[in-house]
């Protein structure tokens, strides 16, 4: 059971790096050309998106309140917005809504009835699963609360979950049969549940070679957490031997909202691997995303001797 410091930063790199990986193939021709415009900083990092950034304010809130505290976090959330970020376009107007001081309880209902089933509070549920790595009952109850900030939608909050619990469970180096059998406790929604029966046929001698389009129609490749979370976990499986880059270019190959399913993916195949065994590229804050990785472990030690 493996759950070193390497395989932290593993999860929180592999999330930033599918994300900014992934950026330049997310959307349609006029996304594309804008990202090419804005998806380097001044010294040629490549840039992240909303999914990194959410994920980090979350990580600084769990690491400053010390628990999932849904006002500070909604706080975080709202902060942190940055409309060249590519946020997704309910999670902007709430965001905006909490900036002008409503509470994030209304403004995380007003946008959509039942709220969003976006994959928003899935991309960033891995961090979640990193603060509480040794209390799977903890880590299920602020996976919800996080949700609810901004994805209040059962459906939003399934796919956090469904992230949360394959991010917990390749942390702990579970086989593939364990983490879908875990996947399946904590899958309740009939939607969802359809589909995680595509996985049954996989195994840990990977037999599921389907081509990257079969993918894309079947699990999906949308923006709605019911339409990538699924595309998210089967490449984190099916290639959690094989190399980051080939899940990348499969990734990539599924098309649609790239940045987030690459990141979802990512942060499971580097919990599973480490940052050892990610590529080496010139990313955005890779310094400072390694040190938030480094002290959320360190939290979870102390939370376990205490
Ligand atoms: P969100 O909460 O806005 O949800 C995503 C989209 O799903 C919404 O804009 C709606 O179209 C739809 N949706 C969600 N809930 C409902 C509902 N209850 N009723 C009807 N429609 C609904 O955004 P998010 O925070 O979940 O993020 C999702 C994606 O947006 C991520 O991929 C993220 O990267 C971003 N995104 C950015 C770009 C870009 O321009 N760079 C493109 C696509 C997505
Ligand atoms: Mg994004
Ligand atoms: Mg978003
Ligand atoms: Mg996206």
């Amino acid at each position: 059971m493996t759950r070193s410091p390497d395989h932290f930063s593993g999860c929180l790199l592999g999330l930033a790096s599918g994300d900014a990986l992934g950026a330049p193939y997310e959307g349609g021709f006029m996304e594309r050309a804008l990202w090419r415009a804005i998806g380097r900083t001044r010294d040629g990092e490549a840039r992240w998106t909303d999914d990194t950034r959410m994920s980090l304010d979350l990580a600084e809130s769990l690491l400053a309140r010390g628990e999932l505290d849904q006002a500070d976090l909604a706080r975080r959330f709202a902060d942190g917005y940055a409309w060249s970020r590519g946020y997704g376009q309910g999670t902007a107007r709430i965001l905006k809504r909490i900036q002008r001081g409503q509470d994030w309880q209304s403004a995380s209902t007003s946008v959509f009835s039942q709220g969003s089933y976006g994959n928003g509070a899935a991309m960033r549920a891995p961090v979640v699963a990193l603060f509480y790595v040794h209390d799977l009952a903890a880590m299920l109850r602020a996976t919800v609360d996080s949700a609810r900030v901004t994805h209040s939608h059962p459906l939003g909050i399934g796919g956090a979950v469904l992230i949360a619990v394959a991010t917990y469970a390749l942390l702990h180096q579970r086989t593939t049969a364990d983490t879908l059998a875990l996947l399946s406790d904590h899958c309740s929604d009939p939607r969802l549940v359809s589909k995680l029966a595509f996985f049954e046929c996989f195994s840990d001698s990977g037999t599921l070679a389907h081509a990257p389009r079969s993918i894309a129609v079947r699990l999906g490749n949308g923006m709605t957490a019911e339409t990538s979370c699924f595309t998210a976990i089967y490449l984190a499986l099916r290639f959690r031997h094989a190399p980051f880059d080939d899940m990348m270019a499969f990734a990539i190959a599924c098309g649609g909202d790239v940045d987030t399913i690459a990141a979802m993916a990512g942060a499971m195949w580097g919990a599973a691997n480490g940052a050892s065994k990610l590529p080496v590229f010139l990313l955005e804050q890779r310094a400072y995303i390694q040190q938030i990785a480094q002290l959320l472990c360190e939290a979870g030690k102390a939370a376990q001797r205490g």
